[in-house]
């Protein structure tokens, strides 16, 4: 090792509020983020004993000086959304002199922008260029972006440092199984990213990270990040039979979640190994309700058969449905929020993500707006390109106030608290529920236990005291009271109906009322004010290049 680079500080940057930041949710949870960065530590992993290493994610706790001064190196790993967090704090570092290192999916993906940012790039997957830059830094030297068009044998990748993290932080731990999507979607990146073939770990290796987070003592949700788990169903079953052993004999620890295509609901088998393995959420992107679009993004796969049908299935087989939605095709017609509204509610996805179409760099969406001048390169916010934002970076067919005002009126209606709740109770009637009420029973205490649990591993293992949980306890009630009344209203009359029509559901009340508050407050207190201020830029526009047309009329 050489002696002026031993130690390593990881940093994770900011995300500003979003539909998938849950800002709103986590104080109710008593959490502080929505889960760890997987990236920095996979490459912790990957990293020699002789080195020290730290993290700290920054939307847990703050940078120190004291954690600067220890520092030899900073690496960042950052997505789109955390660019402004990621250049402020290296640029913190490097007024400190510190080697500021960028690595993940953000630099990969927009290595001109951060070149002015950080001393070196090790872009593409760390299994390859990590262990490239740490072998040239051994040797006293090192280059300013280590790129590589190879994919990493992810059978290899060792087991991430979970003992980096204080897992109390997180409403959920994370995994992931594979890498890359069979799939074509013109405006993913994952394929240009992580390739086609998806790669998969091998079971042995799966449990061999489960046991670790067992180890730390952390019991609850885990997200399987993969961005298409069925990309390869015959290891994802394989993976999942012998998921559903590892989870009996530790006495059922976990529950999960992941990411998966609509076609899962084709595959009856994969449906029951997924419920078995104790699997109850799955994010699908749905994207639109109309063929055309559907033709136009190359989203085939959502094109064989009825697209709400398909989501009921998957309901119907016991897995909650969670989708993000897209308007602003060049095949969308007027009529596309009413429509993209009316699917929502009759598939009743209770949390739908809905945005804007946007061309990520590097995918076939970005080559085809570039190439035909739709695109609008100054448009490089932050903040902006989040969900629900309004953002675009793209001139849409559909024009672009008509745009606005259309995601408006898809958001403010379907966050209004008694659409929100009529979308959950509709899924939960669908869902298969044991026929007798000793099986009801059994299967709300499964779920329940899930909960006491987590609560129990951490007051034995010293994580918190019973004045800690009475404390936070009383913190959640003041924000509970807080709750506009609408909104409160509407959770108490959802509460009220679980109980009475679905009672094996009861655990999961307080997550459809918590992570819908979120989505209320993100919706009304940020898109809607965002979407209208951007409406009312679009009018001072229209206005002002009337009032220049008249004045060069006359
Ligand atoms: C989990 C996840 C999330 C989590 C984030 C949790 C967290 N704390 O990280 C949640 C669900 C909150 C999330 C949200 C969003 N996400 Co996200 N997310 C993912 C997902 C599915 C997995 C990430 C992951 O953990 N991978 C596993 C690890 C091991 O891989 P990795 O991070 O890529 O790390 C490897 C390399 O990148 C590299 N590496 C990573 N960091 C570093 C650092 C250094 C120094 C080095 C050397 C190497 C290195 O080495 C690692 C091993 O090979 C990815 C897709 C994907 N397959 O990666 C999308 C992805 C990262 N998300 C993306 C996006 C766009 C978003 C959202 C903006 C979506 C939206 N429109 O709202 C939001 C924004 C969040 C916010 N609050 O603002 C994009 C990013 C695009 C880009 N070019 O930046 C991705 C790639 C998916 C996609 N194509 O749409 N996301
Ligand atoms: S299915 Fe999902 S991950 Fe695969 S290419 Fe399409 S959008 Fe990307």
């Amino acid at each position: 090792m050489n002696d002026k680079y031993k130690n390593i500080l990881m940093v994770y940057p900011k995300f500003p509020p979003t539909y998938w930041g849950s800002q709103y949710y986590l104080p109710l949870i008593g959490k502080k983020a929505a889960m760890p960065p997987l990236g920095l530590i996979t490459i912790a992993a990957m990293t020699p004993a002789d080195y020290q290493i730290r993290l700290i994610d920054l939307n847990c706790e703050s940078l120190q000086e004291s954690d600067l001064a220890w520092a030899d190196i900073v690496c960042l790993s950052a997505m789109l959304t955390q660019k402004s967090s990621l250049f402020e704090t290296a640029a913190r570092s490097r007024a400190a002199g510190k080697l500021v290192v960028f690595g993940g999916p953000y630099p990969t993906a927009c290595s001109e922008e951060c070149t002015p940012h950080c001393d070196v790039q090790v872009l593409n997957e760390g299994e390859i260029t990590w262990r490239e830059f740490l072998q040239d830094l051994e040797r006293g030297t090192y280059k300013s972006v280590y790129t590589t068009p190879d994919k990493p044998d992810v059978t290899k990748t060792p087991v991430p440092r979970f003992d980096l993290l204080n897992l109390d932080y997180y409403a959920m731990n994370s995994v992931q199984f594979s890498r890359g999507c069979p799939y074509l979607c013109e405006f993913c990146d994952i394929t240009v990213m992580f390739g086609r073939k998806p790669r998969t770990k091998t079971p042995p290796q799966m449990m061999k990270e489960l046991d670790a987070i067992y180890d730390t003592g952390f019991r609850g949700v885990i997200f399987v990040v993969d961005d298409n788990f069925i990309g390869n169903k015959k290891e994802a079953k394989k993976l999942l039979a012998a998921l559903a052993e590892w989870n009996a004999e530790r006495g059922h620890p976990f529950f999960y979640g992941t990411e998966v295509t609509v076609n899962l609901a084709d595959d009856a088998e994969l449906l029951d190994l997924l419920v078995k393995a104790n699997f109850i959420w799955v994010f699908m992107g749905i994207e639109t309700p109309s063929a055309d679009s559907l033709k136009e993004t190359r989203k085939f796969q959502n094109l064989k058969g009825s697209l709400v049908e398909h989501v009921w299935r998957i309901q119907q087989a016991g897995l909650l449905t969670y989708g993000s939605f897209i308007v602003g095709f060049d095949s969308d017609t007027d009529d596309i929020f009413a429509r993209q509204i009316e699917f929502i509610t009759d598939a009743s996805i209770a949390n739908a993500m809905i945005g804007p179409l946007v061309a990520l760099p590097g995918t076939p969406l970005f080559a085809r707006m570039k190439q035909s001048g739709r695109l609008i390169e100054e448009l490089t916010g932050d903040e902006e390109r989040t969900l629900g934002s309004g953002y675009t970076n793209i001139v849409t067919r559909i024009p672009r106030k008509q745009l606005l005002e259309g995601h408006l009126r898809v958001i403010r209606t379907l966050y209004e608290p008694e659409a929100y709740f009529k979308r959950a109770l509709e899924m939960f009637s669908r869902m298969s529920h044991p026929a007798t009420v000793a099986g009801r029973l059994k299967r709300l205490f499964f779920l329940t236990a899930s909960g006491v649990r987590n609560l129990v591993s951490k007051w034995v293992n010293g994580k918190i005291s019973l004045r800690t949980m009475w404390r936070q306890y009383q913190q959640q009630k003041i924000i509970y009271k807080q709750f506009p009344e609408g909104y409160k209203k509407a959770s108490h009359e959802f509460s009220r109906r679980v109980m009475r029509e679905y009672p094996d559901q009861i655990p999961f009340i307080m997550h459809y009322i918590t992570l819908g508050y979120h989505y209320y407050m993100f919706t009304f207190d940020h898109a809607v004010p965002g979407l209208t201020k951007l409406l009312a830029d679009e009018d001072l526009i229209a206005q002002e290049s009337e009032l220049e047309r008249e004045a060069s009329a006359a």
